[in-house]
């Protein structure tokens, strides 16, 4: 894995990176060895134990590139704990590879993944398909750790590396009828062993969408990476979509088309269940699944002696989009 840190002393990440994640991405840079080791000093256990586990990848010629320039901990959760890489990559929804939480990290290697090309076209100036490399080249990757809640209850935390949405939706230049962004999943039934099992309600591919505004907001990333390394297959490589105050099915995962359109466009799961996931699917305590409540989570890693269950917040904690649905009511529109 090509990965460069600058000595301490030359570096500003280590001005701007708390202590503990700075060292501990060192850690697992350097190998378990010396996250076994960091794992010794005070406060630092979680951190090292997140990280410790990170299996290095392959990576294509244009993700490591990308990493010499990548702006560490752009965003962080503040003190709560990153997941460890083992339950962030073991612990998966992605129906196209089987409906348990273990298919995807079992079967999900069988996606190929290069060369890989993007198809965006709709309301825009710059339609075209677009070889993942060049879709890349003019955005500098960010680290942004994102808390994920899923509408079944479990959440984590998740360190991306990725770039706004908004900055190549800006490069297409959307015209006046955008109004929503449609995503979509691939679909290679040979390659996807819960397509082809036809035991599945969805009628693929996965389909997502936003609301042009929810989709220019900064907080929108398109990540290609997450925990300083190359996505796993699982995660959804080698490009997917993650909304933090959102569902985490909004998130859709390897993406190979995006159209801009001007109707709302049908989501895979509110086609499934319009009364059970709305287009919005915002994060709320306050509206309930119509089977469960959504005012707790279950925070991984979780086990029966220590469930983690903590409160929910209003959009996932990301209060600064509440003004995109001002005057919208949100429980008719969840
Ligand atoms: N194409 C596709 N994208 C998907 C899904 C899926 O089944 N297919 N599952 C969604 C759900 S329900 C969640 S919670 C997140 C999980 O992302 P993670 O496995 O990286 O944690 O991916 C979302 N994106
Ligand atoms: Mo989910």
């Amino acid at each position: 894995m090509l990965i460069r840190t600058p000595a301490a002393s030359s570096s500003r990440e280590d001005e701007v990176t708390p202590e503990s994640i700075y060292l501990s991405r060192r850690a697992f840079m350097a190998g378990v060895g010396a996250a076994a080791a960091l794992s010794s000093l005070p406060g630092q256990a979680a951190e090292a134990a997140a990280y410790a586990d990170v299996e290095p990848a392959n990576a294509p010629a244009w993700f490591s590139g990308k990493l010499q320039d990548a702006r560490w901990q752009a965003i962080t959760a503040g003190n709560e704990a990153v997941t460890p890489f083992k339950d962030a990559t073991h612990y998966n929804n992605f129906y196209e590879f089987g409906t348990n939480k273990g298919d995807p990290s079992r079967y999900a290697d069988k996606l190929s993944v290069e060369p890989w090309q993007v198809k965006i076209d709709g309301e825009v100036g710059k339609p075209g398909a677009y070889s993942l490399e060049d879709l890349l080249k003019p955005h500098r990757l960010e680290e942004r750790i994102y808390r994920l809640r899923c509408v079944e209850g479990w959440s984590m935390v998740i360190p991306w590396l990725g770039f706004p949405l908004a900055d190549l939706l800006q490069l297409v230049e959307p015209n006046g009828n955008a109004k929503f962004v449609r995503f979509e999943t691939r679909l290679a039934p040979d390659e996807m062993a819960g397509v082809r099992s036809g035991f599945s309600l969805i009628d693929w591919p996965y389909i997502e969408g936003l609301r042009l505004d929810e989709a220019m907001h900064p907080l929108t990333l398109l990540a290609v990476g997450m925990y300083g390394r190359v996505l796993p297959n699982q995660n959804g490589a080698p490009l997917r979509l993650v909304v933090p105050w959102k569902y985490g099915f909004k998130s859709i995962k390897s993406i190979v088309r995006i159209s801009l359109v001007a109707e709302q466009p049908k989501t895979t799961w509110e086609a499934i269940a319009p009364n059970e996931y709305g287009f919005y699917s915002n994060v709320n305590p306050e509206v309930d699944h119509p089977r469960w409540s959504q005012a707790h989570e279950r925070r991984l890693p979780s086990g029966l002696f220590s469930p983690n269950v903590i409160p929910t917040r209003m959009f996932n904690g990301y209060d600064e989009v509440a003004t995109l649905y001002s005057g919208l009511d949100l429980r008719k529109y969840y």
